[in-house]
């Protein structure tokens, strides 16, 4: 019998209402069953935002630096469960070692970060124009959030959301993506060592119609923060907009490295080789395009097939596998369809673009690593998210045409400029329409200290990570005090003493 994991609504764990489970199979290896799930429905978010309502009343008022503390202790056990979680999260998704003990130390940098907030979120002191009166901001928890994950980043992206939307104030429901639950159980477990209160912390798995959309829908959430489809994120938007609910958006993206024919060409294709192709490509983040410029094409697409030619593709958890699995067959049939689609617009296939036969790989969802050339802007493989280990090489002949073409899509999250000219890498930063730029990086890495998010159809003008992220988890209060014991009339009576 293998384990069975539940849901989590205030402070207990307790099976689905419907008293089913969904299985949660190793993608790497379809024979391994990783554990049965908690299939819930509208009755276990019914109960979950109970309990998170009645959670908000006690842990609003719990001061800032004291539920920061309680962050703070989660970060510390995640240090302790690193190992351990990573190799669930592979186990689970897919993506190499490395990599999951990078997300996990990613929700542990965002614990440590979030939780120096609580000492600070700072609001304004501002003169007042009337004498004997102080004005003052100061921000306030917004209530219940729903918080719907992607299996991508199955820890750091929760905790992105959660560990901020705690310290300041608000109460949460977790729906966390079916491909990664156990790293979700693994995350809330954590947090409630640390001594998050019953209520506080909900957690409710099972698929997006039965859970996550009665969850953003229902009236007792105040706020959803959502990662995933810009499809998805365009029905969520329209709900919340109905309700007049907060509503943070982060989706797709279809995010360009340009290399200018000055650019340190062994850096580009180490930076485009770990943009594309870290994850198996599925990342929001991942460089989907390469924009080169003409002088070097060819030298650049040389080098960058005898690369990924040696990338060594295997489950995630063997030692020396850089590329894993992709997370399930539905995630391979898109990216199969992807290339069909490259190949009938008339793209060069030069590398990859079968599943590898053989061996292990039967029993996985296994794809190689994949470049196409001679790919025009307009091509679907130049325009639409591929989520997959597909690397389009795009002709430019000057920095303002790459430019030109790096904005020509509808996302805008992150890109990245090669070169070593430092007036064309600030030129660039200005004109590249994204929420993420690098220079002489890839477009993968960002770090939790400065806002993550993107322009476009990438988001709805929210940010996470960073300060920035404060402003989705609260409301702003404005506060005068009249201290003068008479009737002070602003805009009137400040004119006429004047
Ligand atoms: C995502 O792909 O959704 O910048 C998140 C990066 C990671 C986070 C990616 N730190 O690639």
């Amino acid at each position: 019998m293998s384990e069975k994991y539940m849901n989590f609504i205030g402070g207990e764990w307790v099976a689905a209402s419907t008293g089913k489970w969904f299985e949660n199979r190793n993608p790497a290896d379809r024979t391994d069953l990783v554990g049965l799930f908690a299939d819930g429905d509208a009755r276990d978010v019914e109960a979950a935002v109970a309990a998170a309502a009645r959670g908000f009343e006690t842990w609003r008022l719990l001061p800032a630096p004291k539920r920061a503390e309680i962050v703070l202790r989660a970060g510390e056990r995640l240090v302790e469960r690193k190992e351990a979680f990573a190799r669930d999260m592979t186990r689970e998704m897919g993506k190499i070692l490395d990599e999951t003990r990078g997300d996990v130390q990613e929700a542990i940098d965002t614990a440590f970060y979030a939780a120096g907030e609580g000492r600070r979120m700072f609001g304004d002191t501002v003169p007042v124009e009337l004498p004997d009166k102080f004005g003052m901001s100061v921000r306030c928890p917004v209530g219940v959030f729903a918080i719907v994950t992607p299996w991508n980043f199955p820890m750091a992206i929760p905790s992105w959301k959660i560990f901020p939307a705690l310290v300041c104030g608000n109460t949460v429901v977790f729906k966390p993506a079916s491909d990664t639950p156990l790293s979700a159980v693994n995350f809330v477990r954590t947090l409630a060592d640390a001594g998050v209160p019953p209520g506080v912390v909900n957690l409710v798995t099972g698929g997006g119609r039965a859970v996550g959309s009665p969850l953003v829908e229902h009236p007792r959430v105040r706020g959803v923060s959502f990662t995933g489809s810009t499809e998805v994120g365009r029905t969520i938007a329209e709900g919340a907009g109905k309700r007049l609910k907060r509503c943070s958006l982060e989706l797709g993206g279809k995010n360009a490295q340009l290399v200018l024919e000055d650019a340190d060409l062994d850096l580009a294709v180490d930076g485009a080789v770990w943009g594309a192709f870290a994850t198996a490509g599925q990342r929001c983040t991942a460089t989907s395009r390469a924009i080169v410029h003409e002088r070097v094409i060819s030298t650049f697409t040389e080098r960058l097939v005898a690369r990924v030619e040696r990338l060594k593709l295997g489950p995630g958890l063997d030692p020396g596998t850089e590329m894993g699995p992709l997370v399930n067959e539905g995630q391979l049939k898109t990216v199969e369809h992807y290339v069909r689609v490259g190949l009938d617009e008339g793209a060069t296939r030069i590398t990859g673009g079968e599943r590898p036969g053989g061996g292990a790989f039967e029993k996985g969802w296994f794809y190689e690593p994949t470049v196409f050339t001679n790919v025009r802007p307009d091509m679907r493989i130049a325009q639409e998210e591929i989520f997959g280990p597909v690397l389009s090489v795009l002709r430019c002949g000057s920095l303002e045409e790459g430019l030109a073409i790096l904005n020509g899509t509808a996302y805008g999250l992150s890109s990245s400029i090669y070169t070593r000219d430092v007036s064309k890498a600030f030129r660039a930063v200005r004109e590249i329409e994204a929420g993420i730029v690098y220079v002489n990086g890839p477009t993968i890495g960002a770090e939790v200290q400065l806002p993550f998010g993107g322009v476009k159809d990438t988001g709805n003008g929210h940010r996470e990570a960073g300060r920035a992220v404060l402003d989705v988890f609260t409301e702003w209060k404005s506060v005068y005090v009249d201290y003068s014991g008479r009737l002070q009339r602003a805009q009137i009576d400040s004119r006429k003493e004047a």
